[in-house]
């Protein structure tokens, strides 16, 4: 049987995608340059003009970021030198579709080739280099126009827009790029810009000051319109592009993994209702093609409804699984926020004891073996080859030590060697079918709400000279990778 040899003599298989993550407000910076257009990020991310509130901790923006819009050749070779066969970034919506002047009289906004010319030779480099371009469409740069126009989320007139916009994008790409991610983490954009208000577009009813929106229907209606936005570009995508240039395409979900408290059937129960409403909510609508139960009976008619006619373009229209995660909790009943399932999650057992190691950041922990459970969990309930998009650890010492010793993000080594084993025995022992691991993030870069203040990358960004120092862990991937992937 397989463990009767060493895990470490297994391979991943040669057409393994390892790689890194990014997303193009967090490096791009630039954005004015190349006939870009405000994203709701741009908006969000400085101070209201009436009320002066900003809303990153320390009151940046992506303004610069890491200026990858001009290094992207430096991103490059950063990752040839990583060893990466893969990089998944997204596009900047607004560089592609031309927001500054005018839409037709289709409603429509024109190409700005200009932008589109600047992601062609980003792709065209990568390809030469041999390293796979996985393009994400949306992550999370909202055209601001759509949201002054409509609403944009809130309106169903995104699924034109976003449509729109998948089509240039899989004609003025599709030749080079196979493997396309509509929307990454619907949930995130949901919850966290239409419920809790700490995400662009900041709405919340929730909020002392200046309460907008509302917070008990809008992420819903959010997330269905994001369903609809992503399924009606797949459907586009396979009559069209699927039989003549081939690829794939999918959405991307963002899930812990989550473990009862304890045997208590309460608690038990309330670790499913924290996956049917991080990630059930959207998974099994694509998936399965309905909503789950347990979300319609707690939200009643404030969740839309799935109409027959948009269930079958629904059902079915992601050709895999894509996993962004990064650890696990502890759940138990109770907690009001429905929002989360009405559950109270946590990292400290019964016994006092905690899941594993604390991240910079409140909600990680290091706990690979529920890295191995989870992928086990997806591919059983949903029966799709996962990519895992995303998974990364924001180091204490990131934040705490300065160079030359930053470099040495030896907690950040302790987790990508937990989390690679983890997935290496759920492919070899359990017979998961990942294709791909991408690791968050290549760089240190804009951290949404913590602007600067975070850093995910295993490479050490010096923000004012914009040089890049390689960490620890970027070794450790390089060799781990190296190690599993069969020639
Ligand atoms: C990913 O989201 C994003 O795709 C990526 O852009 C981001 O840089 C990366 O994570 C690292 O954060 O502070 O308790 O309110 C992962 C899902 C959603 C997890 C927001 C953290 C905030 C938790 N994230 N959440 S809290």
């Amino acid at each position: 049987s397989l463990t009767d040899t060493p895990l470490e003599t297994h391979k991943l298989p040669a057409e393994f995608l390892y790689g890194y993550a990014t997303a193009a407000y967090q490096i791009e910076g630039s954005p004015a340059a190349a006939g870009r257009a405000p994203s709701i990020w741009d908006t969000f991310t400085h101070p209201d003009p009436k009320s002066g509130i900003k809303h990153t901790i320390d009151g940046l923006s992506g303004d610069v970021a890491t200026d990858s819009f001009n290094l992207w050749k430096d991103d490059i070779a950063l990752l040839k030198s990583y060893g990466a066969n893969a990089y998944r970034f997204s596009l900047s919506w607004t560089r592609i579709i031309d927001f500054k002047n005018p839409p037709g009289e289709d409603g429509l906004e024109k190409i700005n080739e200009e932008g589109v010319k600047h992601y062609r030779a980003i792709i065209e480099e990568l390809v030469r280099e041999g390293i796979t371009p996985c393009v994400t469409l949306y992550h999370w740069d909202l055209p601001q126009v759509l949201h002054d126009r409509y609403g944009g989320w809130l309106d169903r007139k995104i699924v034109n827009d976003y449509v729109h916009y998948a089509k240039v994008c899989f004609n003025a790409f599709g030749d080079l790029v196979k493997h396309w991610i509509t929307i990454n983490e619907p949930w995130v954009i949901s919850v966290l810009g239409y419920g809790q208000g700490v995400f662009a577009p900041g709405r919340s009813s929730n909020r002392n000051k200046s309460p907008e929106g509302n917070t008990s229907t809008e992420p819903f209606i959010v997330g269905h319109n994001i369903i609809l936005a992503h399924a009606y570009a797949v459907k586009w995508f396979r009559e069209n592009v699927a039989h003549t240039q081939g690829g794939a395409i999918g959405i991307t979900l963002d899930t812990s993994f989550y473990m009862p408290y304890n045997d208590d059937p309460e608690n038990v129960r309330a670790a499913q209702r924290a996956f049917a409403s991080r990630l059930g909510w959207f998974a099994d609508p694509i998936y399965k093609g309905q909503y789950p139960a347990s979300l319609k009976e707690m939200l009643g008619t404030r969740l839309p409804e799935l109409s027959p006619e948009d269930a079958t373009v629904v059902k079915g229209s992601s050709d895999f699984f894509g996993l962004n995660t990064y650890t696990s909790n502890l759940v138990q009943d109770g907690g009001a926020e429905e929002l989360y399932g009405k559950v109270k999650t946590g990292f400290t057992r019964p016994d006092g004891s905690h899941l594993g190691k604390q991240a910079h950041v409140s909600w990680i922990q290091i706990y690979p073996p529920g890295f191995r459970q989870l992928l086990n969990y997806v591919w059983k309930t949903y029966g799709k080859p996962v990519y895992v998009t995303e998974n990364g650890f924001a180091a204490k010492s990131d934040a705490l030590l300065s160079l030359p010793e930053v470099v040495h993000d030896a907690d950040r080594v302790e987790y990508f060697r937990g989390y690679s084993n983890a997935l290496l025995e759920a492919v070899v022992l359990d017979g998961v079918p990942v294709k791909s691991y991408f690791a968050w993030s290549l760089l240190d870069n804009f951290e949404w709400a913590d602007g600067y203040t975070t850093r995910f990358g295993v490479t050490y960004v010096e923000y004012a000279t914009q040089a890049r120092h390689p960490k620890d862990s970027a070794r450790f991937l390089k060799q781990w990778f190296e190690a599993h992937i069969a020639n």
